[in-house]
């Protein structure tokens, strides 16, 4: 009898020799290493999803009791926003959200990841305001959802503060930690039952620099050296402080999970040969994720490098204090370990070098204090957006150097991951069919290959919709909206049906099926030939 390792081994010769290595992208990323298609499955429970935010696609911006938040404010001034766009109707999805789970599952999907509008919930921010319209749309929304078996993964902020709340200081406050464990206590209350999957804050970095450092996003103020690291750190109060609220008060009966979403380019050294790149990258890396990620996921406080340099800077500028405010052991401690999850909103990636010496010049900025140089390589595939440049093998190194910084066992969700096209009515995208399938792989090697525990990953977004200061300019939709037409149409996009054939297979099925059939077909014919003229001693152990 011949052993069945033959026909194994005869099989597996001729894939070898059948397929040569596939790339999505083959003129740009063509390093067989790096870059080659691999084949394979997600673990079973890996958990799919697309993603939307409050303000970008509810519009109803002043139905019934709904407070203003900073980007009614923000987009009504008219200046801020590309062609003076705004969310006042958006997508329309404070009507259309039946429309949307329609959508969700169609693409064969069992998660969906959304924000509240905490104005809407609360209309001055605080749980003496709630509006019976906001409880009564978010019931409705969840409830719509669990119908149709998909669970909903909750963002409790996505940057549309009661701008009632920023009159009194925003995220500046003292109070700011206070307030966000007010309305999320309310909103574990009253959806608790149902949601069991919570994310405090969407992106922390973006909120800070440029919201209150640029100030090109609302609330649109210029403190590019000092403010963006107090507003940083009343908003790590806020998640630690609402973190454990859930966790004392609501997870036993509740039995859910909670985390935070960071948003993090990945930086790559430009020559991985020269240390002080190296370095350079690492530091960049824990300027920007570890700002957030080391309190929460380390050791309760700043990376060290952080603090180091901001004390230096700030004492030659003349400062009695550093612009870094420090925690206390007592917030330290309370702040160390608040994660169930680590969310991970990843777009693109840039080179970097170190930039030689330290500045201390005046005025500070956030973008001096780390002391690295870095930009996004031409050759790049460009997108829809300037700052977002297709580098799939971007992903799996972030993953991986998150898992070497903070820990093998903490649990990754990509909780946003997508391409931008420019405002043109595409249904047809070929780049975003080929940016999902390649970062998509790359997750898949981050699982398989690097043994990443990546558990779960987010489509941004479930369809077009208001983009920030970008307005309707930038479309990220797997489904086409068309925001000239009053019903605000969705149509799906061919990326659509690219993503949900990725979720049907739950990976990535080895090759085509007219090569899969031939591997077989040339197997089986060698398995006959072998059968046919080798005596079968030679196989025999
Ligand atoms: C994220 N940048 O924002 C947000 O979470 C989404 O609301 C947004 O629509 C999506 O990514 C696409 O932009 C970002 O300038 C906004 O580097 C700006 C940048 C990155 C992410």
């Amino acid at each position: 009898m011949k052993s069945p390792l033959v026909f194994v081994i005869a099989a597996m010769v001729t894939c070898i020799v059948a397929q040569d290595p596939y790339y999505v992208w083959p003129d740009v990323f063509n390093d067989e290493e790096r870059d080659a298609f691999y084949y394979g499955q997600f673990p079973d429970d890996f958990k799919w999803s697309t993603a939307t935010s409050s303000y970008q696609i509810e519009g109803a911006w002043d139905v019934e009791d709904k407070g203003e938040s900073v980007w009614d404010t923000f987009a009504h001034e008219g200046t801020h926003v590309a062609n003076g766009d705004t969310g006042d109707v958006a997508c329309d999805s404070y009507n259309l959200y039946a429309t949307d789970v329609q959508l969700i599952k169609n693409m064969g999907l069992s998660y969906y990841r959304f924000s509240l509008s905490w104005p809407r919930i609360l209309p001055n921010g605080r749980p003496d305001s709630a509006s019976a319209d906001g409880l009564r749309y978010y019931n409705a929304l969840i409830n719509e959802l669990l119908d149709n078996d998909i669970n909903p993964q909750v963002t409790l902020y996505h940057w549309d503060l009661p701008q009632a709340l920023e009159d009194e200081g925003g995220f500046l406050s003292d109070d700011f930690p206070q307030w966000f464990n007010d309305y999320a206590t309310y909103c574990f209350e009253q959806f608790g039952d149902r949601v069991k999957f919570w994310i405090t804050f969407n992106e922390p970095w973006i909120i800070a620099v440029l919201g209150y450092g640029d100030g090109v996003f609302a609330p649109g103020l210029n403190g590019i050296g000092d403010k963006v690291y107090n507003v940083s750190h009343n908003l790590i109060l806020g998640h630690a402080m609402t973190y454990r609220t859930y966790d004392s008060t609501y997870r036993a009966s509740q039995m859910g999970e909670i985390g935070i979403t960071l948003n993090s380019d990945f930086v790559e050294p430009y020559d991985r040969s020269i240390p002080s790149d190296v370095e350079a990258a690492s530091r960049s890396l824990r300027f920007g994720l570890g700002w957030y990620a080391n309190p929460i996921f380390k050791n309760g406080d700043y990376p060290d490098i952080m603090k180091e340099k901001i004390a230096r800077k700030s004492a030659a500028q003349g400062l009695a204090s550093s612009r870094l405010p420090e925690f206390t052991e007592e917030e330290k401690n309370m702040i160390k370990g608040t994660y169930d999850f680590f969310g991970l909103n990843h777009y693109t990636t840039v080179y970097c070098v170190d930039s030689d010496q330290e500045d201390l010049s005046n005025p500070p900025s956030y973008y001096k204090d780390g002391d690295v140089n870095q930009w996004k390589d031409s050759s790049w595939p460009s997108t829809g957006s300037s700052w977002l440049h297709v580098v799939p093998w971007g992903i799996r190194r972030l993953a991986t150097w998150i898992r070497d910084e903070y820990g093998q066992d903490i649990p990754i969700y990509v909780t946003e991951n997508g391409v931008s096209t420019k405002d043109v009515a595409e249904l047809n995208d070929e780049i975003r069919t080929k940016y999902y399938t390649s970062y998509i792989n790359e997750i898949l090697k981050a699982i398989r290959i690097d043994n990443v525990n990546v558990k779960g990953y987010t489509a941004w977004s479930l369809m077009d919709n208001f983009e920030w200061a970008a307005g309707y300019t930038e479309r990220f939709g797997l489904h086409y909206v068309d925001f000239s037409d009053p019903e605000r149409p969705r149509t799906p996009k061919a990326s659509a049906n690219a993503y949900a054939q990725i979720v049907a297979d739950n990976g990535f099925n080895s090759g085509s099926t007219v090569t899969g059939a031939l591997c077989l077909l040339v197997a089986s014919t060698l398995l006959a030939l072998i059968n046919a003229f080798v005596p079968s001693t030679c196989f025999e152990f």
